[in-house]
């Protein structure tokens, strides 16, 4: 880490630009803002464990301590809390916890798989994974622990990977049509629509904060790349080229940049950051452990 921070630092000067020239007037403070956190996992202490770590790569904060692997940590809007999924109990469940770790708790309790939560835009509930039916379908569960969990999505093939739009839309990604394609639909299941149509296989769709663009990774150049494109499809941005895979982006608070999971230094994962058009990607992870499924703070 020690070594890679000046180049790190610039990046960070670069987000903190893109912040002074857009945000018009103030521009007095010009330090990163730290309690923008990057929530991550990390095998660094032997095996699956989530941590928080700062965007300039301070405040590393570890908060499982469990011989099960937590994964798929994702920040709630107000970044008061955490959801993951764990197999402590067993078989993968989704948990809350509080940002420091603290206040663990199930929220799915099922003897199947529950997997990829992802907050709805008031932090009152989670769209999540689940193999409980046949095959994988989403589902959305109360955080405060009301009710039996609601099936939105039925028939036939798997569907996976939600995304919870700032607008309420749900992205996915299904193989109904044959392959893995994105979808869109609304909180309740309704209008389901497909938006991309390829032969590759396209995975882990995120929402941009005005609900009008959607990263997501595919294959169709070879192996796993990045990519930006509009919500209804259209125009494509290629944001990696690296023939190592490199998949499950994350959007930084405002926009400006993106964290993601990428092979290219080996055999084990790192996290790198880049622009929000690809530029100046840096390896923010700087070490030899396998980390993976990064979700920066957004909103
Ligand atoms: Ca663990
Ligand atoms: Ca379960
Ligand atoms: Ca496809
Ligand atoms: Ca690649």
């Amino acid at each position: 880490m020690k070594k890679l921070f000046p180049i790190f630092s610039l990046f960070i000067g670069f987000i903190v630009i893109g912040i002074i020239s857009c945000g018009g007037g103030g521009g007095n403070n010009i330090s990163p803002d730290t309690s923008d956190k990057i929530a991550f996992v990390s095998y660094r202490d032997g095996n699956a464990e989530i941590y928080t770590i700062s965007s300039d790569g301070s405040n590393l904060l570890r908060l499982t301590n469990n011989p099960a692997v937590d994964r798929d940590p994702v920040w709630n809007p107000d970044k008061t809390k955490i959801a993951f999924t764990t197999n402590r109990d067993g078989n993968f469940e989704i948990y809350v916890m509080n940002a420091d770790g603290s206040n663990k708790v199930n929220l799915t309790n099922s003897p199947d798989f529950d997997c990829y939560p992802s907050w709805s835009p008031d932090g009152t509930q989670i769209v999540f994974e689940s193999s409980r039916a046949e095959g994988w379908d989403i589902y959305v569960l109360n955080v405060d622990g009301s009710g039996a969990p609601y099936r939105l999505t039925y028939g036939d093939g798997d569907n996976r990977y939600p995304c919870w739009a700032e607008d309420w839309t749900i992205a996915f990604s299904s193989n109904r049509d044959g392959n893995y394609e994105i979808y869109i639909m609304n909180a309740t299941g309704g209008g389901q629509t497909r938006i991309t149509t390829s032969d590759a296989t396209e995975l882990y769709p995120k929402w941009s904060l005005d609900s009008l663009r959607i990263l997501f990774v595919s294959n169709k150049d070879g192996n796993n790349e990045i990519y930006l494109m509009n919500r209804d499809g259209s125009n494509w941005t290629r944001l990696t080229s690296n023939p190592e895979d490199d998949t499950k982006p994350s959007w930084s608070p405002k926009d400006e940049a993106i964290a993601f999971e990428t092979y290219r230094n080996g055999t084990n994962s790192q996290i790198y950051l880049m622009s929000n058009t690809g530029q100046g990607q840096i390896n923010l992870s700087g070490n030899n452990f396998e980390e993976f499924a990064p979700s920066w703070s957004s909103r």
